[in-house]
C-alpha cells in the first residue's frame, strides 16, 4: 500500500494539529496562501487575522503569558516577516515560548532580490533563541515540532521557521511523518542544579543575618510560584519581585516588599543594599534593577540560580551560582533545608525584620492628591477595587505601566502582562486580546497611555471580529508622559516632541469600531463610570480617563546611583 502524500502547506497544519494548538494569529500574503488554504479546510485550532503583523506577535505572547502554552504566529515573505520583528524581541527579552512560522520566496529564487523576500532568519537572528531554513517538504513537520521544543524548554525564547513557496504548493508532495515526543542529543538543558551547590547556598542561608529573597520572571515562566511561597515562609525572608515576576509572590503576602529596580519601592532597594546574602531566583540582575553596577550591594554573597548559565555571572558576579530549572532547584534547597533542620535565628531575624519596617514606614509609594486633578494612580487604585484584585492586567510601556505595578498588588502569576525587557509600546492591546482568548470570563484590562495606544489602536477591528470584550482603560495625560518626566528631571523641562498636539477622540474612534467609548474627566464619576465600563460583559469598552498631565512616577532611583539613592517625591532622596 502507498502511503498517503501531502503538500508541506497540509503538512505545517497538521503539525500544528498535532501539537495541539488551539490558535494561529497571523496575515496572509503571497508566500503563505497554501498555508491559508489549508487552514481553510481544517477545524482543530482557529486562525485570528490580526489588523497588522506586529499585533499578531504580541497577541500570541500575551496568550503564551497567560497560560503558559507556546504562541504561534503566522506571516507571509518580506514585510509581513519584518512586520513581526518587534514582537520577536519582546519575546526574546522576557523569555517568551513563541513559534513563528514566515512564507519565503520560492527556494530557487531566494538570493535573487525576489518580490517580497528578505532574510528574515538573517534579520532577526540576534532576537531568537534558534531558526530552521525549511528546504526539504518532508522535514517541515519535525522541524515544527523542534522549534516547539525549542521555544519552550530551558530559557524559553521565540523560534522563528523560515517556509519556502516551493515546498507549500499543490504541485509537491510527500510523506508526513512527526514525532512529537522530541529528543535532542545536542540540545539538553540541564533541569537539577548541582548538589554541592545547593549545600553551598544552603550553608550561606543558614549564616546570613540579613537575607533577601529577589525572584523573578523566571519563577513565573517555570510556575514556581507556590514553591517560592513555601521558601520564604520557611525562611521568614523579605522578598522583593521584579518587575516580570509580579505576582510570583503574592503582593498582598506579608513578607512582599514591593517590586525593586528603577520604580521600585524604598524598602526592596535598600534591603538588596544592605543584605548580607541575596538569593537571586529566575531574575537576570538588569540594569533597570541594578543601576550602577559599580555600586551594587557591596556586602552580599550572591547565590544566583537561573535555567540560563549565560546569565549568571553576567552582570554581577555570583558567589554561589547554580544552574537548572528554578522550580526543581527551590525544591533541592527546600530538601536540604530539611535535611540540615534549618531554622532561622529568631533574634538576627526580628532585627534585620525591624530594619526593613523602618523602611516601609516611610512608605515610599505613595502619592498626594491634588485638588479634583484625576491621579493615574488613583484609576489604578479603582480598578484593583472593582475587579476585587483578580483582573488580567496588560500593560503598554510608559508612566502608567509603572502605576500599573505599583498600585495592583498580584496575587497571582501571569495575571500581570507587561513588556519588561524591550519595553514595547503598543504591546499592551494586543497582549490583552490574547489574554481574553484565553480566558474569555475574566476581566482583561489594557492599561494604557495616549502614546502607546495608538501603536497597535488598529486592532480594535480585530476584537470586534473576534468578540474579545477587553476594558482599555488609557491614563490620557495628553503626552508621553515617561518621556515628559525624564525631561523634566534631567533635561531642564525641554519638554522636546513629547507632547502630542493632536489627539483623536478616543470615544468616537472607539465607537467608530463598534465599541463603547467612556469618558473620565472628573474625579467624582472615577469610581462610578469605571463600575460601569466593568459592568459591560460582553463589549469591548475604551475608557479614556483624563488624569493629571503633570503627575511624575516616584520612587525612582537616581541615575548611576547605587540600587537605593532614590527620589521618594519630587526634589525628595531617600
Ligand atoms: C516602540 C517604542 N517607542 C518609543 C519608546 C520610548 N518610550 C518609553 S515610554 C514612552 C512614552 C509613553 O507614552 P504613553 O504611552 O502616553 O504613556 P505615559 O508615559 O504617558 O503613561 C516612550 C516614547 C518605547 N518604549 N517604545
Amino acid at each position: 500500500m502507498t502511503a498517503q502524500l501531502f503538500t508541506g502547506a497540509e503538512m505545517v497544519v497538521k503539525a500544528l494539529s498535532a501539537l495541539e494548538v488551539k490558535y494561529v494569529f497571523g496575515y496572509p500574503g503571497g508566500s503563505v496562501l497554501d498555508i491559508y488554504d489549508a487552514i481553510f479546510q481544517q477545524d482543530d485550532f482557529e486562525h485570528i487575522l490580526v489588523r497588522h503583523e506586529q499585533a499578531a506577535t504580541h497577541m500570541a505572547d500575551g496568550y503564551t503569558r497567560a497560560t503558559g502554552e507556546v504562541g504561534v504566529v503566522l506571516a507571509t515573505s518580506g514585510p509581513g516577516a519584518t512586520n513581526c520583528v518587534t514582537g520577536i524581541a519582546t519575546a526574546y527579552m522576557d523569555s517568551i515560548p513563541m513559534v513563528i512560522l514566515a512564507g519565503q520566496v520560492a527556494t530557487t529564487l531566494i538570493g535573487d532580490d525576489a518580490f517580497q523576500e528578505t532574510d528574515i532568519v538573517g534579520c532577526t537572528r540576534p532576537i531568537v533563541k534558534h531558526s530552521f531554513n525549511c528546504r526539504n517538504l518532508e522535514d517541515i513537520p519535525n522541524i515544527i515540532a523542534k522549534a516547539f521544543y525549542i521555544a519552550k524548554t530551558g530559557r524559553p525564547g521565540p523560534v522563528v521557521v523560515e517556509l519556502p513557496k516551493d515546498l507549500l504548493i499543490p504541485q509537491n508532495k510527500g510523506e508526513y511523518q512527526i514525532t512529537t515526543d522530541v529528543k535532542m542529543r545536542s540540545y539538553n538543558p540541564s533541569v537539577k542544579g548541582h548538589i554541592k551547590q545547593i549545600r553551598k547556598a544552603v550553608k550561606t542561608i543558614n549564616e546570613a543575618k540579613k537575607l533577601v529573597v529577589y525572584s523573578g520572571g523566571g519563577i513565573v515562566i517555570a510556575n514556581a510560584s507556590e514553591l517560592l511561597t513555601e521558601l520564604v515562609e520557611k525562611l521568614d525572608a523579605p522578598c522583593t519581585n521584579t518587575l516580570m515576576g509580579l505576582g510570583g509572590l503574592s503582593g498582598t503576602h506579608k513578607n512582599f516588599i514591593g517590586m525593586l529596580g528603577m520604580h521600585g519601592s524604598l524598602e526592596a532597594n535598600k534591603a538588596m543594599a544592605n543584605a548580607d546574602v541575596i538569593l537571586a531566583l529566575g531574575a537576570r540582575f538588569d540594569d533597570r534593577v541594578t543601576n550602577n553596577v559599580k555600586k551594587f550591594c557591596p556586602d552580599a554573597t550572591i547565590i544566583h540560580v537561573d535555567i540560563d548559565p549565560t546569565s549568571i555571572s553576567k552582570t554581577i558576579n555570583a558567589h554561589v551560582p547554580i544552574v537548572g530549572l528554578v522550580d526543581i532547584v527551590i525544591q533541592q534547597i527546600l530538601d536540604e533545608l530539611q535535611a540540615v533542620d534549618y531554622s532561622p535565628n529568631k533574634d538576627t531575624l526580628n532585627a534585620w525584620w525591624q530594619q526593613v519596617n523602618e523602611w516601609r514606614a516611610v512608605k515610599s509609594n505613595s502619592y498626594s492628591t491634588d485638588g479634583d486633578k484625576i491621579k493615574p494612580q488613583q484609576v489604578v487604585e479603582a480598578m484593583y477595587r472593582i475587579t476585587k484584585g483578580e483582573a488580567y492586567v496588560c500593560s503598554d510601556v510608559g508612566q502608567h505601566q509603572m502605576f500599573a505595578a505599583q498600585y495592583y498588588p498580584f496575587a497571582k502569576p501571569r495575571q500581570w502582562i507587561n513588556s519588561g525587557g524591550l519595553g514595547t509600546m503598543g504591546f499592551g492591546l494586543p497582549a490583552a486580546m490574547g489574554v481574553k482568548l484565553a480566558f474569555p470570563d475574566s476581566h482583561v484590562i489594557c492599561i494604557t497611555g495616549d502614546g502607546s495606544i495608538q501603536m497597535n489602536i488598529q486592532e480594535l477591528s480585530t476584537c470586534l471580529q473576534y468578540n474579545l470584550p477587553v476594558v482599555i482603560v488609557t491614563l490620557n495625560n495628553r503626552s508621553l508622559g515617561m518621556v515628559r518626566q525624564w525631561q523634566d528631571m534631567v533635561y531642564g523641562g525641554r519638554h522636546s516632541s513629547s507632547y502630542m498636539e493632536s489627539l483623536p477622540d478616543f470615544i468616537k474612534l472607539a465607537e467608530s469600531y463598534g465599541h463603547v467609548g467612556i469618558k473620565i474627566d472628573n474625579l467624582d464619576e472615577l469610581d462610578e463610570k469605571l463600575e460601569q465600563a466593568f459592568a459591560i460583559k460582553k463589549r469591548l469598552v475604551f475608557v479614556d480617563v483624563l488624569v493629571d498631565e503633570k503627575e511624575h512616577v516616584y520612587p525612582m532611583q537616581i541615575r548611576h546611583g547605587a540600587i537605593d539613592e532614590m527620589w521618594i517625591k519630587k526634589g525628595v532622596q531617600a
